[in-house]
């Protein structure tokens, strides 16, 4: 279902080319992990859903795989948190990233920023370094599923929280990520979506004193852990 949607999102001038070979990549991790989210990415996910809560100024960052597979999620997790969402691709071409404002705007999204960038990450060459100044550029966090290590250093030495989602642990933003949740896209955001609404995390909390107690490599060697004794009970 999830190659079926890719395509669809290629067909639709959503997805690029390249977001086939990443989908591929990260399909191959799934299948090691399981098809499921493992206990490590849960206790990432908890943290994570703490910290969206309680930031300040909390950005959610689409691109083209993202809007493919989990535009609905997103837009739901935009509207709890009353976050903005912004469109913001490697590939950057105006017409894609036209087309998925509209695609979150008819899924209900309320502010989809990224038409328009008007501030410059340093370092970034790339078109992934084009950003909105009310948007990632002024956020205190970024949930950014499916990032490029390149951007997720750069929003890092910015002084920003970046939660990832990448389904391999073993990728620069895994390493980099302020939080990383090893986990599929859609699977992540129904689960972050799922403890807001159950647990009601505390608006008025301290990210910084979630954070205290969370140590993001932990969580890395833990995903690799239950992904090789995994593969050594199947084998
Ligand atoms: O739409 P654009 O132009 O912004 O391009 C988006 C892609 C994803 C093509 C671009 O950002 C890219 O090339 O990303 P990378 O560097 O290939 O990194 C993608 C990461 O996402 C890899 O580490 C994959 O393992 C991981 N991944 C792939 N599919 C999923 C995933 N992680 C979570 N859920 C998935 N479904």
């Amino acid at each position: 279902m999830r190659r079926e949607k890719l395509v669809a999102g290629i067909e639709a001038g959503i997805t690029s080319m390249h977001g086939l070979i990443a989908h591929g990549r990260g399909e191959a991790f799934d299948y090691l992990i399981g098809e499921r989210t493992m206990d490590s990415a849960l206790q990432a996910t908890e943290v994570a859903a703490a910290i969206l809560v309680s930031a300040k100024k909390p950005v959610l960052s689409v691109n083209g795989n993202v809007a493919a597979l989990a535009s609905a999620e997103m837009v739901t997790l935009s509207r709890l948190i009353d976050a903005p969402l912004e469109v913001n691709i490697f590939y950057r071409t105006e017409a894609r990233v036209k087309r998925i404002k509209e695609l979150l705007e008819r899924s209900g999204a309320k502010r989809v920023l990224g038409e328009m960038p008007d501030a410059r990450l340093a370092s970034i060459e790339h078109a992934r370094g084009l950003v909105a100044r009310d948007g990632i550029y002024t956020a205190d966090v970024v949930l950014a599923p499916l990032e490029d290590g390149d951007r997720c250093e750069a929003l890092i030495a910015m002084g920003k929280k970046v939660i990832a989602i990448d389904l391999n642990p073993l990728s620069r933003t895994s390493r980099y990520a302020t939080v990383s949740i090893v986990d599929d896209v859609q699977r992540a955001l129904r689960n972050i979506i799922t403890i807001i609404r159950g647990k009601n995390p505390d608006r008025n909390a301290d990210p910084d004193s979630i954070l205290a107690n969370y140590d993001n490599n932990r969580i890395l060697r833990a995903a690799i852990n239950e992904i090789a004794g995994r593969l050594v009970n199947l084998g």
